[in-house]
């Protein structure tokens, strides 16, 4: 039995809608992600490594990643998307990674089709090494074979724009992995402007749902993205963290330039607004209740 969500994304997609997912990277971030009304949380290893001072490249471990998305899960009541990136080994792997982030309560994973260890995909330069298309198909099998709920997403990541193999590769490969079982098909680019995966997209000859992460090509608008017809879930995947880090990079330089912090109350929430959010109201009822 999957967790009960606020909403389904296999219902947002299977009705021809398109789900806005935004990334969290703990806890508070996802449970501000649910309040500003977003369709479910992106559990990014990109926003988790960077929380953790690291790069994203599979240094973070399958329990450390698990144990946050557990925690999120823990908070807020909108599905997760957990990226679990290559599924943390090969396909027998992926058997265990499915099974553990299904109990853990993700609604979808996306497994992508790189090799372990993966480097972050929006990196200039980065080294992009594919798994041979039937290993990954091997993978995908596997973890549509470990669900137990049905409606548990397994998305397939197609990583063949980002590696600079073209887009003919990147459909093969999309439709091998659609043969596989994936319900939806993600695909990524670092192009500067959204048409390469316009492109893709007109392209698809497939019948699943196409899954976009449109940070290198932010002209993509939600609009343009129905426009195109195909697809079923938009990924915002790493502004929580460049919000968080915007936000304390400011107010850090306020306070060193003012000597203190006489003017940063302006730039930043009062702590009742923590205590909202940490649900201090429900601590004193429970204080009044329960303490004798
Ligand atoms: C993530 O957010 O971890 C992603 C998206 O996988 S990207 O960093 O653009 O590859
Ligand atoms: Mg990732």
């Amino acid at each position: 039995m999957m967790r009960e969500t606020s909403k389904n994304l296999r219902e947002i997609v299977a009705s021809g809608g398109m789900a806005r997912v935004m990334a969290a990277h703990d806890p508070l971030s996802a449970m501000l992600v649910e309040e500003a009304g977003f369709d479910g949380i992106w559990a990014s290893g990109f926003e988790f490594s960077a929380a953790m001072g690291l790069a994203d490249v599979s240094l973070i471990s399958m329990a450390e990643h698990l144990t946050n998305m557990r925690n999120m899960a823990a908070r807020i009541s909108l599905p997760i998307v957990a990226d679990v990136d290559t599924g943390y080994g090969n396909a027998i792997n992926v058997l265990h990674t499915v099974e553990q982030y299904e109990a853990a309560g993700a609604a979808a994973v996306v497994i992508e089709d790189k090799m372990f260890p993966k480097v972050t995909s929006l990196v200039a330069g980065g080294r992009q090494d594919l798994l041979p298309i039937a290993e990954f198909q091997g993978k995908i099998e596997a973890a549509v074979s470990a669900r137990k709920d049905p409606d548990f997403l397994i998305i397939a990541r197609v990583e063949a724009l980002i590696a600079g193999r073209g887009e003919s590769e990147a459909l093969e490969r999309a439709r091998a992995y659609e043969a596989a079982g994936a319900d939806l098909i993600l695909v990524h680019s670092k192009q500067k402007t959204p048409d390469e995966i316009e492109s893709f997209v007109r392209n698809w000859d497939g019948s699943v749902p196409i899954v976009i992460v449109p940070t290198a090509y932010p002209e993509m608008t939600e609009s343009r993205a129905k426009a195109l017809q195909k697809i079923g879930i938009l990924i915002y995947g790493n502004h929580a963290i460049r919000a968080a880090v915007t936000g304390m990079q400011q107010v850090f330089a306020r306070i060193i330039k003012d000597g203190g912090i006489q003017n940063a109350n302006e730039d930043i929430v009062p702590v009742s607004e923590i205590f909202r959010l940490q649900r201090m109201d429900q601590v004193k009822e429970n204080e009044a209740r329960f303490l004798r």
